[in-house]
């Protein structure tokens, strides 16, 4: 049976879990500790050390959210959750691409300025934060997630982080104000894709920036999050962890809100 590695509460991860639990596939899960993702073990399987990380039943391993999301669709029976027209599967392709190019790294900001920063003892842990800094394959994402940890809530980064992600809830409310969802008339992997980062903002207190001004976001969302599938990811999080996270954002709660709600949109 495939393996599927993964930190239960992680934004990427709850993208391939989702996806999972959605198709029914028979995949099984291993949670990991942050430790084990510097390991060489763990780094022969996903040399950038991070989750998720997909091991096929031949042993070999596959790496990037978006790319097992693909996978897990097409090899594993039960309806597809890509279109089946071109210009449709297109469109979605790049809703998966936005999430991982710029919505993820918006909503990595602000995690990195409150709870990742919670996670490290500076300058005591230096070492261990620069382990997790080496991980990242992109230089501007590591660049961009040293500041936020390092700066907190004064990071330069923040405004575009919000900027990013109040422009991902617009251009949200334009595609489901056609038929209901992202693409098409039916849930894809672009609801996969991004299904986690909602549920982020919705975990961190955020769900007012949609529900008091985009009428067609709250009723695809109200929709999508009431699916047993998204309550099972919120399940299966760490309690403590989770509790933590939304613990980090409190003092910050307010002005990110304001942010979301007002910040002008992000080039
Ligand atoms: N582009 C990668 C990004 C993976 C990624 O950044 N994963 C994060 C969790 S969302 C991670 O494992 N971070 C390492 C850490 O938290 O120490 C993907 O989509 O799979």
């Amino acid at each position: 049976m495939p393996k599927l590695y993964v930190m239960h509460h992680s934004t990427c991860a709850r993208k391939a879990l989702f996806t999972m639990i959605e198709k029914g596939a028979s995949i099984e899960t291993i949670e990991v500790q942050r430790d084990y993702l510097a390991t060489p073990e763990y780094r022969a399987l996903n040399p950038e050390g991070v989750v998720p990380t997909l091991v096929r039943d031949d042993g070999r391993a596959l790496t990037e959210s978006s790319v097992i999301l693909r996978y897990i669709d097409e090899a594993f029976p039960g309806p597809s959750l890509q279109p089946d027209d071109p210009s449709d599967r297109a469109d979605m392709t790049l809703w998966m691409k936005l999430v991982d190019d710029k919505f993820f790294i918006g909503l990595v900001t602000i995690s990195s300025a409150t709870f990742i920063r919670s996670l490290f003892r500076l300058p005591e842990q230096e070492p261990e934060f620069a382990a997790m800094l080496d991980a990242m394959v992109d230089y501007q994402s590591r660049r961009l997630r040293e500041d936020a940890v390092r700066n907190g809530l004064a990071s330069g980064y923040i405004p575009w982080g919000l900027s990013v992600l109040r422009g991902m809830l617009q251009r949200i409310e334009a595609a489901v104000s056609q038929k209901g969802w992202l693409v098409g008339d039916r849930m894809t992997l672009a609801e996969c894709a991004i299904t986690p980062i909602m549920l982020r903002l919705e975990e961190f207190g955020f769900a007012p920036a949609w529900e008091e001004s985009l009428p067609a976001t709250t009723a695809w969302w109200k929709k999508l999050s009431g699916r047993p599938s998204v309550r099972q990811l919120v399940e299966l999080a760490d309690r403590q962890l989770l509790g933590q996270l939304v613990g980090s954002i409190e003092p910050a709660r307010g002005q990110f809100l304001d942010a979301l709600r007002s910040a002008p949109l992000a080039a």
